[in-house]
Order: C-alpha cells, then structure tokens, then sequence
C-alpha cells in the first residue's frame, strides 16, 4: 500500500477532491501553507494499492495542470556578525500544478 501527499492549489483542491471520491478513492484534506510564499495551498493525503497511484496520479494532472507565476521579494541577509544587513530582493517563482510524494505504508489499520 502507498501514501500519496499531493500539494495542491487551494483553487484545485476540491475539483481533484470530487474527482478522487467519484472513482472511489478515500482522500483527506488538509489546509496547508506554503513554506516559501506563505500562501494557503492544499495537502491531500490519498492512501491506496500499489497498482492504483498511476490512475490518481494522472486525475491530479487532470486538474492540476496549470503552473502560475508570481513576483515576490525573498528576505536577503547580508554582512558578518558586527554588520549584519537585511534586505530583499525581487524575484519570480513558478508554483502550481502539483508537488506529489509517494511513500510505502507500513501498516494501514482501521478500528
Ligand atoms: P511554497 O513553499 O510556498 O513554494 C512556492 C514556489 O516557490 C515553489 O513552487 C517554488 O517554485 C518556489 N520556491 C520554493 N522554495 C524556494 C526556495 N527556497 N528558493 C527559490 N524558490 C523556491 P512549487 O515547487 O510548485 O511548490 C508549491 C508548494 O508545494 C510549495 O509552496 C510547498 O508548499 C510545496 N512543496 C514543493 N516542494 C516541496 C518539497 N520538496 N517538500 C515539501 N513541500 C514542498
């Protein structure tokens, strides 16, 4: 069995979750934020049989398949400890689409 962390856009989230269940696939979702550009993304948790990740693999794509890019300002730090200097600097990011992590499951037990 496998465990699929699929970081979505919270627009895409629930169209990929409806898709996911419609095809009989358990999914969890979480409210999640991005590390980087802190903005609110989703985490869905798929747990499924080894030969069934290709076929939700491929419906997130279905949904997911548009990458955005976005200008931001990075925190830069520059200088030593006696002249430490912080500024940022301006850059462009592409996110989107999705982030998947597939990962072998243990044990899988419901109670
Ligand atoms: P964020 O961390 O907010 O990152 C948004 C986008 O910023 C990333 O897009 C990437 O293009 C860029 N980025 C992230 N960290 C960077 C850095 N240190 N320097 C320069 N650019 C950076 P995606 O790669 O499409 O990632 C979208 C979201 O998926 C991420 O949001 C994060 O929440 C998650 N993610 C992506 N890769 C991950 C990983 N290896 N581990 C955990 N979460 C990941």
């Amino acid at each position: 069995m496998k465990m699929i962390f699929a970081i979505v856009h919270d627009e895409d989230g629930g169209f990929v979750v409806d898709k996911l269940n419609k095809s009989n696939f358990i999914v969890t979702k979480l409210a999640t934020t991005g590390g980087f550009l802190r903005r609110g993304n989703t985490t869905l948790l798929i747990g499924t049989e080894d030969d069934k990740v290709e076929q939700v693999i491929d419906i997130i794509k279905e949904e997911c398949s548009t990458r955005k890019q976005v200008n931001v300002n990075t925190p830069y730090v520059s200088g030593g400890v006696q002249s430490i200097s912080y500024a940022t600097v301006p850059m462009t990011v592409e996110f989107g689409g999705a982030t998947i992590f597939v990962v072998d499951v243990e044990q899988h037990v419901k109670i």
